[in-house]
């Protein structure tokens, strides 16, 4: 290795090394306390003034750190925050965790890492080791990153060094957490992949070394457009299974019992989140950009997108059995979040459907107990509260629509309160003449058989 990479080694398996996290959200923040507690002196680096507040006076603003551990952290002299970018003056090494959205043409967004790397790129000095981790295009690091930061005269792998190490983190998940999920780094060169190892291996368990940036950045869209594809998958099984009077639940449920080879994806009413319905866009944008049409990646696209007009199709049938229409009708959203047991609203595809029904003339009230409020502007309606899914609340409503399967959600007092229920997520499991579900026949439909699928 090089002097200048001998001495940043060291100063890493001293914990002498004082690193810096740029972005401190879901992913930043825990990696920046993940650091701390390996030992080193860890300073967050982000434009939101709330956040620094947040960590300054020991508090955490993301559900899987603990106010606790910040505190701790911080009066132990190891965790601070700032909005100035100055401070990478004083910093070692720098891990960069900014969001990578689409914009409305689905082109990546790659602002925040350009404005990002501009801003270390100001401070940035010999010996550094800089590591991008938010989810992008193979050939983010080489072709954006680098020239950003060799605008300054200082040559990568030579004066600084540079790595991509995708983020993993699964937002809620009790088991994963940054500490034990295997770590993917991949650097410009030889000394850059030893020091981005070194510093990562100081917190998280497991190493998995890789040949370049571009295989690093290309594992992060394998893994998440695997996730999309799938659930494309068996989101078109779904609308077969709806025209073949098959209950697909059941047929994943089946399927799942073989031991190898398979894993269970489940039907629903979209795609949420920031990572699943965006990420493969970068690699199809890219892909593209290489004279290659990624097909599966647009088709999974096309098939999860249009499943919130899926379920309203359901949703007027379920009234049709009332001799009712959407126009008009009240109808109660249960669940808008994107995935169970979580707050977060990003791409949730309740919005989506809420935005189709306000504008069939429905009239919507939602309950969420981890969604107090709803803006207008993100669903292309008026400002809400959220409502109790109370029994006798219930009753009010022409049709209840299960949009995110909550695990709070009384499933029962929903089936015994409501007039009608279109449930999208199979979260009641027996069949009953009100409950019309996606991807299953209706109790009374021609030929169903509909059995009493326990998931
Ligand atoms: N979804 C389905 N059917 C499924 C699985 C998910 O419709 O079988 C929907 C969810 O309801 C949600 C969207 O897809 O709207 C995304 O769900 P997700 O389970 O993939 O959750 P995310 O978006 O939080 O994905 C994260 C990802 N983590 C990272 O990108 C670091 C993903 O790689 C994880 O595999 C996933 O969590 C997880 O396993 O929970």
């Amino acid at each position: 290795m090089s002097p200048l990479a001998d001495r940043l080694l060291e100063r890493i398996h001293s914990r002498t090394a004082r690193t810096g996290v740029v972005g401190l959200g879901y992913v930043g923040l825990p990696l920046a306390v993940e650091l701390a507690r390996a030992g080193f002196h860890a300073t967050g680096i982000d434009l939101d003034e709330r956040k620094v507040q947040a960590v300054t006076e020991g508090r955490s603003y993301i559900p899987d750190v603990s106010s606790a551990d910040v505190m701790t952290l911080k009066q132990a002299g190891r965790l601070d925050a700032t909005s100035d970018f100055a401070v990478v003056k004083e910093l070692d090494t720098i891990n960069i965790c900014v969001p990578t959205p689409l914009r409305k043409t689905k082109d990546p967004d790659m602002s925040y890492i350009v404005s990002a790397a501009e801003a270390v790129a100001k401070y940035l000095h010999p010996g550094m080791l800089i590591v991008l981790e938010s989810t992008t295009y193979p050939g983010t690091t080489d072709e954006v990153v680098q020239p950003l930061l060799e605008a300054t005269g200082l040559k990568a792998g030579v004066d600084f060094f540079l790595a991509f190490s995708p983020e993993r983190v699964d937002p809620g998940n009790p088991t994963f957490q940054t500490h034990n999920v295997p770590k993917v780094v991949g650097g410009l060169t030889a000394d850059c992949s030893k020091l981005a190892g070194a510093l990562y291996g100081s917190a998280i368990q497991t190493i998995v070394p890789v040949s370049s940036t571009r295989v690093a950045e290309m594992v992060k869209l394998l893994e998440n457009t695997f996730r999309a594809v799938n659930i494309g998958l068996v989101n078109e099984l779904a609308l077969m299974c709806d025209r073949m009077n098959i209950d697909v639940w059941e047929v994943v449920e089946a399927a799942k019992t073989k031991p190898f080879g398979f894993m269970a994806f489940y039907p629903g009413p979209g795609l949420g989140g920031h990572c699943i319905p965006i990420d493969p866009f970068y690699l199809s944008w890219k892909a593209k950009q290489s004279g290659f049409d990624p097909r599966f990646i647009e088709l999974a696209g096309y098939i999860n997108g249009g499943m919130p007009h899926h379920v309203v199709d359901k949703i007027a049938e379920a009234l049709n059995a009332r001799r009712k229409s959407v126009n008009g009708s009240n109808i109660l959203i249960a669940g808008i979040a994107y995935k169970r047991d979580i707050d977060d609203m990003r791409e949730s595809p309740a919005l989506d459907v809420m935005g189709l029904l306000h504008g069939k003339g429905a009239k919507l009230a939602y309950a969420d107990p981890h969604v107090p409020e709803l803006q207008g502007r993100d669903w292309s309606g008026y400002d809400m509260r959220a409502v109790d899914l109370t029994r006798s609340a219930l009753g009010q409503y022409d049709c209840v629509v299960i949009i995110t399967d909550h695990k709070t959600f009384d499933y029962d007092a929903i089936v015994a309160g409501s007039d009608l229920v279109v449930d999208t997520r199979n979260a009641i499991k027996k069949p009953h003449a009100h409950v019309f579900r996606l991807g299953a026949p209706h109790p009374d439909a021609e030929g169903a058989h509909v059995a009493t699928v326990s998931s």
